[in-house]
């Protein structure tokens, strides 16, 4: 099991102090269809690193993967995982992640369809959230081979809150679209 608590290694209780917020390990997901889109995803890498608050803990490899969903009929994605630890709201992170986005004219014209840049938050500690804006753990990634085969790339103890750990949920994921691109890489 992962341990979603950064502060475990502290000897004192860090929630008694006053005005303290807990560090939660955040995971990102990002993917890019259109355009220069190793540019787009180191552009997003490199702006998730400008957040205040935000330190990025590891970036997977770089993976080429076949469309899933709805809209199969769109070019073939580039997708990695960032793993981050942060004191950020969740809220805030999604505001975040959007404006990363839109800094590379993303548009929302078909949903699940063609895009220059999606930065998508899978988990924030072990946060279980259900709302309009936003739902916690991400609703898709537990079966989405390339989330979890980057992501377990990173970390081989990760999980999923509420659905398990990323290596046995990849036991019943189709992996067959997702192939690693050691030929590329995002520089830290
Ligand atoms: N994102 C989607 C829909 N389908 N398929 C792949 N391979 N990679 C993605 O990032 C992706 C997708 C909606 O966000
Ligand atoms: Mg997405
Ligand atoms: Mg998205």
């Amino acid at each position: 099991m992962t341990d979603f608590s950064p502060n475990a290694h502290l000897d004192f209780d860090v929630d008694t102090l006053s005005g303290m917020v807990p560090l939660r390990q955040v995971v990102f997901s990002l993917g890019s269809n259109l355009g220069d889109r190793l540019a787009h995803l180191q552009g997003a890498v490199d702006l998730l690193r400008m957040t205040p608050t935000l330190t990025i803990v590891d970036v997977s490899s770089v993976y080429e993967t076949a469309p899933v969903g709805t809209v199969l009929d769109q070019p073939d994605f580039l997708n990695i995982v960032v793993r981050a630890d942060s004191t950020l709201a969740s809220l805030v992170l999604l505001e975040r992640a959007q404006a990363i986005e839109e800094n590379f004219q993303r548009t929302r014209e078909v949903p699940g369809g063609a895009r220059t840049l999606d930065v998508d938050l899978v988990v924030v500690g072990n946060r279980v959230k259900n709302t309009p804006v936003l739902t916690l753990p991400h609703p898709r990634a537990h079966e989405r081979a390339f989330v979890l085969l980057p992501w377990l790339e990173i970390d081989p103890a990760a999980v999923v809150p509420e659905r398990g750990p990323v290596a046995d949920l990849l036991r019943d994921v189709d992996t067959s679209g997702v192939r690693r691109r050691d030929d590329l890489a995002i520089d830290l």
